[in-house]
């Protein structure tokens, strides 16, 4: 039996970046049917028990447990992707995080380029990540529920990108939504507690 986790904050904490009405779907709705979903699949089972980590990592890559997989990385990454936000995050890191942003990438503006773009050209479905990939920091993008925890690679933030995320918000327009993740949202402390840890 696995539980849906409290948000970190209201669902009105973030608004106007992302509306209390986003978090009634986002969260009330797919979040939690995910959940479901898992708790549905692994009851009396060998998994049941087990943490929503083991879970991803002992069906990653199997064929036959796919749909498995697909809602317990969903569990995770949206877990993630609620602590990856904060009502005063955004801009550009100071502390460790932002000495390893300038650099690995150069500077803030060229890791805010390198996300912002993943995040846009995920073709549909997807999630862009800020990762620590063996001692380097990475940009990656996975699609649908694909996630760097069934790679072997430490996220340290990320952003949903499935039209669920924005649509309420921003209809269409997925880059402004990546704009007010970057500017608004983009939970730093977050970011380097994955870091340190
Ligand atoms: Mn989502």
């Amino acid at each position: 039996m696995i539980d849906l986790p409290a948000l970190p904050y209201a669902k009105n904490a973030l608004d106007p970046h992302m509306s209390e009405r986003t978090f009634d779907f986002h969260y009330e709705k797919h979040h939690a049917a995910y959940v479901n979903n898992v708790n549905n699949m692994i009851r009396d089972t060998a998994l049941e028990g087990k943490s929503i980590e083991d879970i991803v990592a002992d069906v990653a890559g199997d064929d036959h447990r796919a749909g498995l997989f697909n809602n317990a990385a969903q569990v995770w990454n949206h877990t993630f992707f609620w602590n990856s936000l904060s009502p005063s995050g955004g801009g550009a890191p100071s502390s460790e995080i932002g000495k390893r942003i300038d650099a690995d990438f150069g500077s803030y503006e060229s890791f805010r380029e390198a996300f912002s773009q993943a995040a846009i050209t995920q073709f549909g479905s997807g999630w862009a990540w800020l990762i620590d990939d063996g001692g380097k920091l990475d940009v990656v993008k996975t699609a649908n529920a694909d996630t760097p925890l069934a790679h072997g690679k430490k996220a340290l933030l990320t952003i949903d990108v499935w039209e669920h995320a924005y649509y309420l918000d921003y209809q269409n327009k997925r880059p402004v939504f990546i704009d007010a993740y970057l500017d608004h949202l983009a939970n730093w402390e977050f970011a380097e507690q994955n870091l340190t840890a």
